[in-house]
């Protein structure tokens, strides 16, 4: 009797842009999958119906839907408040409590009993690994940070016997003595590594799935291209997951890119591209906080007015709510667009964009990377900060703020990364990485090679 096609589950961690990132990975693999793969989607509800609004859902990809968590409403409908991290924490003990075994299960059930051959996904959702093994499939995570932080996290127990309660007075340290860390200090490592609270729920969260990584993943996507890594880096990484592959950033993988624009879900409502093409090659600075991160009121004025002194043009994608906080006049005098939204793989791409002011979250920084732009990264919190260190520092094709932005501050960057010799330099070495990411997606590169592997491993029945 001939096997069942392959059925593979992704599991999503339905929060920020981690859903995204990985309905683009499923898109990629749902393209490279052999004909009749089955594809079931676990994410929540709430997260579902965000994913679907965008578009570009493969015809063999099907939602399954997992438990949030989120109490019912009250007897009188009033839904409880909720923050973010309340919602992780009760997601993430729904996934503990047998959520997404429950939805392995709904997955076999709508797939008319296919049972699940495979469970790809976001690293995040660690539970995922005692979920695959009880259904007997192997388990794929997908790590959508850099590597750095991985291996940060991998290393979790002897960093933390380094540094102790010295971790504030040794922050300027560097990590020498941790193999593949010596060009980051104390101060860089995400919070709740070896400072902060390590009970917070992101931090509990990177610390179980280190522990779960290297026992139980058959392999390990990795959103970095060969090269991009110091070698000392790559090294301890591959002697840690001797399974891990390299392939991102996860969207250029063909497939990934959703082609979904339609008129109620247009793919740049504002216009930002149109008022790109107005701008000369290389003179507008694009800002960006990603999906999460949001200056406070007053480093928020501080970064406009530092904008509107600079004198370059600039495309700011600053959520609505903000907007009221700007400068009064702001709108009106700056030779800027501030949208809520902007399409920012294009506009990335985009010749009249020169630089990126970024808060260095790792899909933003895969993002201008792969376009050849050079940043000025202001990092919140977690992983932005070594993602900020390896700009500036290991790689060479920025700057980063040390703490908030002020005017001054943020006019020196943008001056220097638009028209200064030291920013003409970081773009020489922006772009020596982007040949680097177009070499390796060529069709016999090192990603496209990877993700071969990947969808082989993931598809095996
Ligand atoms: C968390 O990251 P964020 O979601 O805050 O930031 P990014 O990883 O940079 O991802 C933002 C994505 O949203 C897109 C942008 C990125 O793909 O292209 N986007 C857009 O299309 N238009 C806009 O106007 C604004 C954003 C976390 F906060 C980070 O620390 C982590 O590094 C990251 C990955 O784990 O997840």
């Amino acid at each position: 009797m001939a096997p069942s096609p392959p059925h593979v589950a992704v599991v999503a961690f339905p929060f920020s842009s981690h859903a995204a990132v990985l309905l683009s990975f499923a898109r990629a693999l749902a393209a490279a999958a052999p004909a009749g793969t089955a594809l079931s989607f676990l994410t929540t509800a709430d997260s579902a119906a965000q994913l679907r609004k965008a578009g570009g859902i493969p015809g063999n990809l099907r939602f399954v839907e997992v438990a949030d968590g989120v109490p019912p409403p009250s007897s009188s409908g009033k839904m409880p408040m909720l923050t973010p991290p309340r919602r992780m924490e009760l997601f993430m003990a729904a996934a503990e409590a047998g959520g997404i075994r429950d939805g392995l299960d709904a997955a076999c059930a709508s797939a008319g009993g296919a049972r699940v051959s495979c469970v790809v996904g976001d690293a995040f959702v660690w539970m995922a690994a005692e979920a695959a093994s009880a259904a007997g499939a192997p388990w794929v995570p997908i790590w959508t940070a850099a590597s750095c932080a991985l291996l940060a996290h991998l290393r979790t127990e002897a960093l933390r016997d380094d540094f102790g309660d010295q971790a504030a007075s040794r922050a300027d340290e560097p990590l020498t003595a941790h193999a593949g860390l010596g060009g980051y200090r104390v101060r860089d490592l995400p919070d709740g590594l070896v400072s902060g609270d390590f009970n917070y729920v992101i931090s509990l969260l990177l610390h179980r799935l280190a522990q779960r990584v290297p026992k139980h993943a058959t392999a390990v996507a990795l959103n970095t291209f060969p090269g991009l890594d110091p070698p000392d880096l790559a090294a301890a990484l591959a002697a840690e997951l001797p399974n891990c592959l390299p392939l991102g950033p996860y969207h250029l993988l063909p497939g990934a890119e959703s082609a979904a624009a339609t008129d109620e879900t247009p793919s740049d409502p504002h216009g930002c591209i149109a008022w790109l093409d107005r701008h000369p090659a290389r003179s507008v600075a694009y800002v960006s906080f990603g999906t999460v991160a949001s200056p406070r009121p007053d480093e928020l004025r501080e970064l406009a007015a530092g904008l509107e002194a600079s004198g370059a043009p600039f495309l700011w994608s600053l959520r609505e709510e903000s907007w009221p906080l700007l400068p009064e006049g702001f709108m009106e005098r700056a030779a800027g667009l501030v949208v809520p939204w902007a399409p920012q793989v294009g506009v990335l791409r985009h010749a009249s964009v020169g630089a990126f002011v970024t808060h260095a979250g790792w899909a933003s920084v895969m993002e201008g990377v792969s376009s050849g732009v050079p940043m000025a990264c202001r990092p919140f919190f977690g992983d932005q900060t070594m993602n900020a260190r390896s700009v500036a520092s290991v790689w060479g094709f920025g700057t980063a703020f040390d703490g908030p932005m002020t005017r001054g501050g943020v006019a020196d960057a943008v001056s220097t990364l638009l028209s200064g010799e030291e920013g003409e330099r970081m773009r020489a070495k922006a772009q020596e990485l982007q040949a680097m990411v177009g070499e390796a997606f060529q069709p016999d590169g090192g990603c496209r090679r990877n993700f071969d592997e990947f969808v082989k491993i993931v598809c095996r029945v």
